[in-house]
């Protein structure tokens, strides 16, 4: 991609078109415009910049025939956006100024954003991610996904407990996204399948239309962009005018809403299949719609239909639009004349399907009754994938079994590749939940190690670290991560090391005011900010966090005035709302700071702070300010995390097991650079067939015998005894996630982080080495490896 100059953008010509905006487009006087008012004019006229250059990749798309990408995704979690659009188009000091002359601040704009919380956590962001790199990178590429009214729900605290609210992003206007009413595609449900003249009809029962809205998604130095497509379901008829004559007001609007459900919400669940009938309509809805939009592009252009694969290639993101197999199958026969064999070696050309998950319980499985009912011309498909299937391969590999159709067995089958996230996980993914269909097909698993965009991970949301960088090694690393290793050669340096700590100080400083702000906690900035943010799960172990808390709480208690490292632990993270036990974890991290904090022994030496509702947001002021990264899950659990690689890039060292990319972040960052705790993957799996081994394990620990002793008396809990049972049992009676046996070497690895954390120099070069290590782990670089072993894709130059 040759570097273009970007019309030039002073806060002058922004101050206009913030105004004319706010005049002709929202409508406004400045003198009774509402903050709101502000931030539509500033975003869209940032808008405006995106256009020309969007314009301009679509007509160099179309010219060169270049192949695209099209990733589909049930999630992208964008976040805000203006920040990411001024830094992107390197205008944000024209942004500033411009908000300034007219008497607004703009960061108070940027805050007044919200979270588009279009994901529930990992698979999502990594979406985003991707979405930023395939436009940097100058790929031709459109996002497809699901324009949800409501996103991931809101999180509140009611005396501890997780309560949950619903999300209205859409309450107000959204400022980036084009409507496109003339983009929309009729989809079908249910009903029955006829046979005519040798062709099967599906005569559906039901329909609805997907209606699509743009956003575009810009690159590094605004050079390209792409279009993240969101599809919104809608009636095909808007109004029951019959009923409505009749009376039956209720009714006469019956149209509406049914249709609308579909992509009313977000499901609030990240990890556990979810048996409900919307769901499977809202994967066909996004992906038959998306499927088709592809292909009308594809034959607009005058392509061959023999041809779609050398200009298409279709990802799908976990087996949630694994249903585009049979879809494309569908559609290649009943309207491109294909015979069935055809059909799927063309469907098999352009698929791939990344695995983000060996969680049983993830990967998705619909009754056979059910999908039959919803999909009935698709069951029939599958039926004729799987024989085609079974015969080529001489296995009794099914893709329907026991009543069930399983959707990870069809994506593999469909795909010509299958990935894992990290080098472990993909190896597990051979190993484990797709032995079998490795050796049936021995080149079809290959590793993509998941990456995150430097843009909004580093330089977007940390200032004092991004010019540190540039002073110390000058820019250009922002497209080109592994630049960061020229940072190894001032390691030694006393005087980097000392601005190096004092940008840590100035974040630490930043999110004690938010917190103090938002909460009304005060924080001791000098104390070691030790942050674990994530979704709350058994497998990521927030519980093995909070025990090690208690047990800290206890020696400091039992010896006050011996030399402890102060300490912040500090969680984010929002739970299921039917996950019980994940429920549990979050009360007892509540009960036990509402404990500790009050504690005038402890409180200037161990302060624990929970704020609610922890989105992308809230992960831009908190991860730049960390010290120290928890990445605890049990061994061959996480896939591969991706707030690990955030948090080690922005200098905050990992304690953490032998799981997904924390191997790889320990690899190369330096082994001395993190703190290695626990059982790897094959002993952990080894230790579960030793029969009461938790049971022994805390009885081997008198701290954690202790420990689960105060929580069993209700020292957390105003003395009932029964509060925190579920999870008490659970740990003696099958502690699945081995919490009891990774305990001590976990407390140990803590109490030789207190002593390195004490040496500041050490501390400040082990925090400096993660960044100057994290460059390979840049979503720039998993983008081009996709483009180069999956996708056959190429930049644009
Ligand atoms: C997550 C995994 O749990 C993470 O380890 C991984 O880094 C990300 O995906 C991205 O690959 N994941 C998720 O967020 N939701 C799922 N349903 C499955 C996996």
């Amino acid at each position: 991609m040759k570097d273009q100059d970007l019309p030039l953008v002073t806060s002058e010509t922004l101050r206009e078109d913030i105004s004319r905006h706010l005049k002709l487009s929202i409508g406004k006087d400045p003198n009774h415009a509402s903050l709101y008012d502000w931030r539509m004019s500033l975003s869209l006229a940032l808008r405006d910049r995106v256009v020309e250059p969007w314009f301009a990749s679509t007509r160099k798309t179309y010219e060169g025939k270049h192949k695209r990408v099209y990733y589909l995704s049930m999630e992208f979690l964008i976040g805000r956006l203006i920040e990411d659009v001024t830094i992107n188009l390197d205008v944000e000091e024209a942004a500033v100024q411009a908000m300034a002359d007219l008497g607004q601040d703009y960061y108070k704009v940027v805050v007044d954003e919200p979270d588009a919380a279009l994901g529930n956590g990992g698979l999502g962001r990594l979406a985003a991610c991707f979405m930023d790199s395939l436009a940097t990178l100058a790929i031709p590429a459109y996002g497809y996904g699901i324009r949800y009214e409501h996103g991931l729900f809101e999180q509140h605290f009611e005396g501890g407990q997780q309560t949950e609210t619903a999300e209205g992003w859409l309450a107000q206007r959204h400022a980036w996204e084009f409507e496109r009413p003339e983009v929309a595609y009729k989809i079908h449900f249910g009903g029955y399948v006829s046979e005519e003249n040798g062709k099967s009809n599906w005569n559906p029962a039901e329909t609805v239309l997907a209606s699509a809205y743009d956003t575009p998604i810009i690159g590094w130095k605004g050079q390209w962009a792409n279009t993240l497509r969101l599809w919104a379901a809608k009636p095909v008829k808007l109004f029951d005018l019959e009923s409505f004559n009749r009376g039956d007001y209720v009714g006469a609007n019956a149209p509406e809403r049914l249709a609308r459900t579909i992509s009313r919400v977000l499901y609030p669940d990240d990890t556990t299949q979810d048996g409900k009938e919307l769901r499977l309509k809202q994967e066909y809805f996004f992906t038959s719609a998306s499927i088709k939009d592809l292909l009308r592009r594809f034959l607009a252009e005058g392509n061959k239909i023999e041809d779609l694969h050398e200009h298409v290639a279709i990802q799908l993101n976990d087996t949630h639009p694994a249903i585009a197999g049979p879809e494309l199958v569908r559609l290649l026969i009943d309207k491109h004349d294909f015979n069935i064999d055809d059909a799927i070696e063309m469907a098999h050309k352009c698929l791939a399907y990344t695995n983000h998950t060996l969680l049983p319980e993830a990967l998705e499985r619909w009754p056979e009754d059910l999908f039959a009912r919803i999909l009935p011309r698709h069951h029939r498909i599958i039926q004729m994938i799987q024989d085609r299937h079974l015969s080529a391969t001489g296995t009794d590999i099914r893709i329907i079994e026991h009543g069930n159709v399983k959707m990870g067995e069809l994506a593999f089958i469909m795909a010509h590749k299958v990935n894992g996230v990290s080098a472990l996980h993909s190896e597990l993914v051979k190993e484990t939940v797709f032995a079998d269909l490795h050796k049936a097909y021995p080149n079809r698993i290959l590793n993509q190690t998941n990456g995150i965009t430097p843009r909004r991970w580093l330089y977007s949301c940390n200032p004092a670290l991004r010019n540190l960088i540039t002073e110390t090694i000058g820019s250009g690393w922002e497209a080109d991560l592994e630049n960061l290793q020229d940072l190894n050669a001032h390691l030694d340096d006393a005087g980097f090391l000392q601005a190096y700590a004092a940008a840590k100080t100035t974040n630490k400083v930043r999110l004690a005011k938010w917190l103090k702000d938002r909460n009304g906690v005060t924080l001791d900035t000098s104390a070691m900010f030790d942050i674990q943010i994530k979704r709350i799960h058994e497998y990521k172990r927030q519980h093995l966090n909070i025990l090690e808390t208690i047990a800290l709480w206890n020696d400091i208690r039992d010896n006050p005035t011996a030399n402890w490292t102060p300490r912040v632990k500090i969680f984010g993270g929002k739970a299921a709302p039917g996950y019980v036990l994940a429920k549990s974890i979050i009360r007892l991290i509540n009960d036990v700071a509402a404990t500790i904090n009050n504690d005038p022994v402890t409180r200037h030496l161990l302060q624990v702070v929970y704020p609610e509702n922890y989105n992308v947001s809230m992960a831009e002021v908190l991860i730049p300010a960390s010290d120290l990264s928890e990445q605890i899950s049990t061994a061959g659990k996480e896939a591969s995390g991706t707030g690990n690689m955030k948090l080690s890039l922005n200098g905050s060292p990992t304690i953490g097991t032998l799981d997904g990319a924390n191997v790889e972040i320990r690899e190369h960052v330096g082994h001395e650079n993190f703190f290695l705790f626990g059982l790897t993957a094959a002993q952990a799996q080894e230790k579960r067939g030793d029969h009461g081994y938790s049971r022994r394990a805390i009885e081997a620990s008198p701290k954690l015998s202790r420990v689960l002793g105060q929580i069993g008396a209700g020292v957390f809990s105003n003395g009932d005894h029964h509060r925190y049972s579920d999870i008490l049992h659970n740990l003696y009676e099958h502690d699945y996630f081995l919490v009891s046996c990774d305990f001590d070497e976990y407390f140990a690895k803590q109490r030789e982080v207190d002593a390195v954390y004490q040496d500041v120099n050490h501390w400040t070069r082990t925090a400096a080495a993660n960044t100057a290590g994290m460059g390979w782990f840049s979503s720039d670089r998993t983008i081009r490896s996709y483009a180069d072993h999956i996708w056959d894709a190429k930049s644009v130059t």
